[in-house]
């Protein structure tokens, strides 16, 4: 088997005083944590779209990336040359999942039964491939935003036809995805929105929506496909406005059609800000509908107002996602997804390494400082305290529905003075600060 990346060892856990750029400081995969390998509880996966195809094009200028699967000028050959890279690549970085689109591992031909044909043929060479791996499919889907047809969206277009073509699309790629034992299957809706209401039929867009969601949940039945299927909300971009803007509104909308039972959210950081909510936010709301499946993990950069997909380096940030995931009871059917890509300056191969290293490792500090979090309670406890009030009496009454606006007015019609806690946020950042210094203090 040729070797892509014969100048990058297999990455070790060095330790944290390591200055080695190709070493895991702080993730260990193997640590037991929990009675589980810190690799389980953190289930890593690489985008096969940013790491294994976005070459460093960006609006203003051309490819920066110098690929090793370049080399190979047939389509085919690169194509399967991404893949075997791919596997060298999850193995040399122990990650053992990826996640992919349809339109990523192959080639388009004239008609859609053309591009299936082809698109057998690189999954055949991916199941080879899985024999002698232990790399995983963590999540597939299809790419309905890039093709010129879908300028006007894919299940939202204006198009029968092209409505008609992303249906067979998505058949295709749940067939793909079941076949290679993929855990999940992701909607994130690209076009699903518009550029103005001018020239929109919002209510017909939004019905159809639901109409193409309906579909993919009966096919995925008929083929016995159990993958978990997830939402990824995104406000905008490259539409000013998508239809999936955020976990509450995508809530709202699949409630709307009675769709809510089939599925659970992806959750990007990126994303996440770009609608106006912290990563935290959109994770928390996910977790208390008992909705969180899967994480992209990357990191946006505040003061831009577009998806700069980096890798995550925010210690802050990474620490109360995993909090979210550790109090939502850890991955099952998801994971951690790196939809991440590095800088187009960081043109080397050794980047793309450097960059998974420094997600790995900031995810993993950040999980062993929100498990520390979670286990002793600190905002458990806080947060118990500060409700106290609706645990007895008249609150117990309000949260039992055992009361009313007159009841109520009774109740506090004549009382003097109302008692309140402090919030105490201050108190609670410095302490989240102490647990990230005591968690870095406590590291080999
Ligand atoms: C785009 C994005 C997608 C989805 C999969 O912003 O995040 O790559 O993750 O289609
Ligand atoms: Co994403």
């Amino acid at each position: 088997m040729m070797e892509f990346f014969p100048e990058i060892p297999k990455i070790q856990f060095e330790g944290k005083e390591s200055t080695n750029p190709l070493a895991f400081k702080f993730y260990d995969p193997n640590e037991v944590i929990d009675g589980k390998p810190l690799k389980d509880h953190l289930k890593f996966s690489v985008a096969f779209w940013h790491t294994f195809v976005n070459e460093g094009r960006d609006p203003f200028g051309d490819p920066t990336a110098e690929r090793p699967w370049n080399r190979f000028s047939d389509p085919m050959d690169k194509a399967f040359a991404r893949v075997d890279a791919l596997f060298e690549f999850c193995e040399k970085l122990n990650i053992e999942y990826f996640c992919f689109h349809d339109r990523d591992i192959a080639p388009e031909g004239k008609t859609l039964r053309e591009t299936n044909k082809i698109l057998d043929k690189v999954v055949e060479r991916i199941k080879e491939r899985m024999k002698d791996s232990n790399v995983k499919l963590l999540w597939g889907t299809a790419n309905l935003f890039s093709h010129p047809r879908y300028m006007h969206g894919a299940a939202t277009t204006c198009s029968a036809d092209v409505f008609a073509y992303a249906a067979a699309q998505v058949k295709k790629a749940l067939e793909i995805t079941k076949e290679l034992g993929g855990e999940g299957y992701v909607f994130w809706g690209g076009r699903e929105g518009y550029e103005t209401l001018l020239n929109t039929d919002l209510g017909l867009e939004l019905e159809n929506l639901a109409r193409f969601l309906r579909m993919a949940v009966e096919y995925a039945k008929k083929i016995g496909f159990t993958g978990q299927f997830l939402i990824e909300p995104k406000p905008k971009e490259p539409t000013k406005h998508q239809y999936d803007f955020d976990v509450a509104t995508a809530y709202a909308f699949l409630k709307n059609h009675g769709l809510d039972e089939y599925f659970k959210f992806n959750i990007e950081a990126n994303h996440a800000t770009l609608a106006g909510h912290t990563f935290q936010h959109e994770l928390r709301m996910a977790r208390i509908l008992g909705k969180l499946g899967s994480i992209d993990a990357n990191q946006g950069d505040l003061l831009l107002g577009w998806d700069t997909d980096q890798f995550p380096t925010n210690i802050y940030d990474t620490t109360l996602a995993m909090y979210e995931v550790i109090k939502a009871g850890g991955f099952t059917k998801g994971g951690l997804n790196f939809d991440a890509k590095v800088r187009r300056a960081s043109y080397k191969v050794e980047d793309l390494f450097i960059g998974h290293i420094a997600g790995m490792d900031t995810f993993a500090l950040g999980f062993k400082i929100a498990y520390k979090l979670a286990k002793d309670g600190v905002f458990d406890k806080f947060i118990e305290e500060k409700y106290r009030s609706f645990k007895e009496g008249i609150g117990k009454e309000i949260v039992e529905g055992k009361t009313d606006f007159e009841k109520l007015e009774e109740y506090i019609i004549d009382k003097e003075d109302i008692e309140l806690p402090s919030g105490k946020q201050e108190y609670l950042e410095s302490l989240l600060n102490s647990y990230i210094v005591k968690t870095i203090a406590e590291l080999r």
